[in-house]
């Protein structure tokens, strides 16, 4: 039997009846993994963050007028343990759990933590649903073949994916820093970037069509969201390792989510990267509403 955390340490804080294991529809996986972050640390402390932000968040969602807890079940599981796991070792026990978990047909939420993590939830997600594509939201494109000797980076975690998954499956929104392979590896492959500066000025903007329009047109029916929290401006989120100016606000991540969700099929998603700042509150309740909203566009 899997043990759920209780209404004091899980999302949302949720009384038993609506977070027990077997009856949740929904799966919230803290992967509280650290190893590879190149500038600031702290990630390792971005779930239990996520979670305890999250009894801010309330219950009822005032724009779909509903209390998915009630009609899903949304339960906690405790935080995996890596001990002296790394690399290979780390992502794979990330693997199994996730695999497990989807094989079950819950909808898996998984926090991070840093970046490197979502190979591996990617992965388990592809194996179960055909026809899936990516959507990441990032400032970095993450497509290096392997940073500061390791490959298996948070630098170089959609690298990874491009392993096992068709590149033109790839869709990312909000890159803004990227190194020159990068930028070629994406031509060369067909990757679909909507890059900031693009957004920005309105390159996408047609009549009475937005750019966040051509995000969906690029996604097949099933869609799999990883989520760097450094995707959002570093004004509203500075709680990250790798901040990078002229980021996504609020309004336009929510608006592509919404937009996303309406048209396809969101099987899974990751919020990864939050390196939460001792007495910044905004940031932690920010991932943790960012969660709650996905989670209701989605279900
Ligand atoms: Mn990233």
């Amino acid at each position: 039997m899997v043990k759920a955390l209780d209404i004091k340490r899980n999302f949302l804080g949720i009384e038993k009846q609506y977070s027990a294991f077997e009856t949740s529809k929904v799966v919230v996986l803290p992967v509280p993994y650290e190893h590879t972050v190149s500038y600031g640390t702290g990630t390792k402390n971005g779930p239990d963050a996520i979670l305890k932000a999250s009894r801010q968040v309330e219950f009822f969602d005032e724009e779909t007028k509903r209390e998915i807890y009630k009609e899903y079940g949304i339960a906690t599981l405790a935080p995996l343990n890596f001990e002296k796991k790394k690399d290979e070792a780390a992502l794979q026990l990330i693997y199994d759990t996730v695999f497990e978990m989807v094989e079950r047909q819950k909808f898996v939420v998984t926090l991070g933590g840093e970046h490197s993590i979502s190979s591996s939830v990617i992965a388990a997600h592809a194996k179960l649903y055909s026809n899936l594509s990516v959507l990441q939201f990032d400032a970095h494109s993450d497509l290096r073949t392997e940073y500061l000797g390791n490959k298996y980076s948070h630098a170089s975690v959609m690298a990874r994916v491009c392993e096992f998954l068709d590149p033109r499956q790839l869709v990312q929104v909000g890159i803004r820093a990227q190194c020159k392979e990068e930028a070629e590896f994406i031509r060369d492959h067909g990757i679909h970037t909507f890059y900031a500066h693009e957004i920005r000025r309105g390159h996408y903007t047609k009549v009475l069509k937005y750019w966040d329009d051509f995000v969906v047109e690029k996604l097949s029916e099933n869609v799999y969201i990883t989520f760097d929290i450094d995707a959002f401006d570093p004004s509203i989120m500075p709680a990250t390792g790798t901040p990078e100016p002229n980021g996504l606000f609020w309004y336009e991540v929510t608006q592509c989510l919404r937009k996303v969700a309406r048209k396809r099929h969101i099987v899974g998603f990751d919020v990864v990267e939050l390196a939460p700042m001792k007495g910044l509150h905004h940031a932690d309740v920010t991932a943790a509403k960012l969660v709650s909203k996905i989670l209701n566009y989605a279900l």
